[in-house]
């Protein structure tokens, strides 16, 4: 349960140093996007923050969300987040199970009403309620019942913050995101299939330091980490601005490292923190090895028309454009990015995927 200590009373409980503290504190300012003023704030802050009691509800979902939180490596900024934080229910991590793990969740949301966090990975079976239940509860009843004394709701995952795999076509469970069940609560996607872990934790720290969820886009991610497109940061794009794609994925271009853009990437309409945090330990993340972006941090990425289909400038036109941008000196990506804009924006208000075969079929 939730402790009465203050968070640098529990690290020092606990044997952190103050030195390891501060590498914490400047590590998680750095994955926040935060400026290095922000550190000393930031260790004030957390210093005298309580552990705020957490509990994590897996509906529809993979289990690839929590697989991704405990992929990270250690000794981690992750494993430091689960001692600022007491974690009372999580189905896959808690050591109790049946009744007792039921009597946890029950205990928590008791104790800590109106100030503990939820967390929510996995869609919601909005049509029949006896599809998926937990400890014969349904899923729904259970997600209404844990957010009511919720102070926020953190949908982590495109499952729980889009409907992701199990909202694909045809919906069976009539799967809804979070976000449609639960609307008078401070409510955040964390999207990605799954999201990187640092991410999670990231929104996570922000939230003991602050009080508060942090600035979010239109589909409520936060900015720091989707506030870019990974086209933007992506480190093909200077291939992408010369006109240098690979057609295959063993042909030379690809060997060469060019641009994805014509398998399939769906780069230029996915934001996330992909190309600049990387996944594995920072080690690589898929376009650096050799695949294109599947634009799983989006609405809707399962159904967007194939991973392998290229995006909305159909190849020709790509070609027209790279010939009238040697001849007037203009280049490619600029122009191109205006064509691109012109044909997907309002898709791309939305941030919805949108392939060459969508646009022939509305045109
Ligand atoms: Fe969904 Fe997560 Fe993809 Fe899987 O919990 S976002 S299918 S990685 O597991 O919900």
């Amino acid at each position: 349960m939730a402790e009465a200590r203050t968070l640098g009373e529990s690290l020092r409980h606990q044997g952190v140093s103050r030195r390891g503290f501060l590498k914490f504190c400047a590590a998680t300012a750095s994955v926040m996007a935060l400026p290095p003023s922000m550190v000393p704030v930031m260790a004030a802050a957390l210093e005298k923050a309580r552990r705020p009691s957490l509990i994590w509800l897996s509906f529809q979902e993979c289990t690839g969300c929590t697989e991704s939180l405990t992929r990270s490596h250690a000794p981690t900024l992750e494993d430091l987040i689960f001692d600022f934080i007491s974690l009372d229910y999580h189905h896959t991590l808690q050591a109790a199970s049946g009744d007792a793990a039921e009597a946890a969740r029950e205990k928590a949301m008791h104790e800590n009403f109106g100030s503990y966090l939820l967390v929510v990975d996995g869609s919601l079976p909005n049509e029949n309620n006896g599809y998926s239940t937990i400890a014969g509860i349904s899923n729904l009843e259970m997600l209404k019942q844990t957010a009511e004394g919720a102070a926020a709701v953190i949908a982590v995952g495109t499952c729980a913050a889009f409907g992701g795999l199990p909202h694909a076509a045809p919906n069976p469970t009539n799967a809804v995101p979070v976000s449609e069940i639960i609307t008078d609560k401070p409510l955040i996607n964390v999207s990605g299939c799954p999201p990187i872990p640092a991410v999670i934790s990231g929104v996570l720290a922000h939230y003991l330091i602050f009080g508060q969820l942090p600035e979010l886009d239109a589909l409520n991610r936060p900015l720091a980490f989707y506030g870019q497109s990974i086209h933007d940061r992506c480190y093909r794009r200077s291939f992408y601005d010369k006109g240098l794609f690979a057609e295959t994925f063993d042909d030379e271009g690809a060997k060469k490292g060019w641009c994805l853009y014509r398998l399939g990437c769906k780069g230029p309409m996915t934001y996330n923190a992909c190309a600049t945090i990387k996944w594995n330990q920072g080690l690589s993340w898929p376009i650096e090895s050799g695949h294109g972006c599947l634009g799983c941090s989006e609405p809707n990425f399962w159904d967007a028309g194939g991973f392998y289909r290229a995006l909305s400038i159909p190849t020709a036109d790509i070609a027209k454009t790279a010939g009238y941008a040697a001849a007037t000196g203009v280049a490619l990506g600029a122009a191109a990015g205006v064509m691109n804009r012109r044909k997907t924006s309002a898709a791309a208000e939305k941030h919805e995927i949108v392939t060459v075969d969508d646009l022939e079929k509305s045109s």
